[in-house]
């Protein structure tokens, strides 16, 4: 049977164990979920950490893919993604080895306990947004809201750089540029 496949954005961010390193393995364990293709990413930013002024710089990326696992498997893959990647569970706040978090699923809405869709932080946060309109300029968000007009409000200058990371998905290999 084909199950419907869905457009969705994922945000990455890691600030410790190597960033750039940590982030291109999620992308890798990412594009080997069942039912999962990588269609695209953004560049790889680098970012003052937000709230935690004293913490590690982060790497930040944005992914787009294409999956028919539904938006609560593809949480449980996302957290089984981080838990593998040596996560720990209770420093929500805190600097991470790897945080994955699903921004868009189609134009759901989404509010239940475990997830929101699309990510609650979403409009507020330069990190998610700019590498977002970098891989989707006329996206427009399920409120119907303009990406663009959402990006250009913000107001937030914490970007160091952005690199350019290239991922093979033929060899499951990648590198920065
Ligand atoms: N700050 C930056 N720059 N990038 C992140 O991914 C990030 N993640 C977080 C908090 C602590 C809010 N700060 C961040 O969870």
């Amino acid at each position: 049977m084909n199950s419907k496949s869905s457009i969705v954005y994922i945000a990455i961010g890691s600030n410790l164990n190597n960033p750039p390193f940590q982030v291109k393995k999620a992308i890798k364990a990412i594009n080997y979920l069942p039912k999962t293709n990588l269609l695209s990413h953004s560049s790889l930013y680098k970012t003052k950490p937000l709230d935690f002024k004293n913490h590690p710089d982060y790497a930040n990326i944005v992914i787009k893919i294409s999956t028919s696992l539904s938006p609560v498997i593809l949480l449980k893959s996302l957290k089984n993604i981080e838990f593998n990647h040596g996560r720990v569970c209770n420093e929500r706040w805190g600097s991470r080895i790897i945080d994955l978090d699903i921004l868009l699923y189609d134009n759901l809405i989404l509010n239940s306990q475990t997830l929101t869709i699309p990510h609650s932080q979403l409009r507020f946060r330069d990190f998610v947004l700019l590498p977002l309109l970098e891989i989707s300029p006329e996206l427009t968000l399920p409120t119907g809201e303009k990406l663009k007009t959402i990006a250009n409000n913000n107001k937030e200058i914490y970007i160091i750089n952005k690199t350019t990371i290239v991922y093979d998905s033929s060899t499951c290999s990648n590198s920065f540029m």
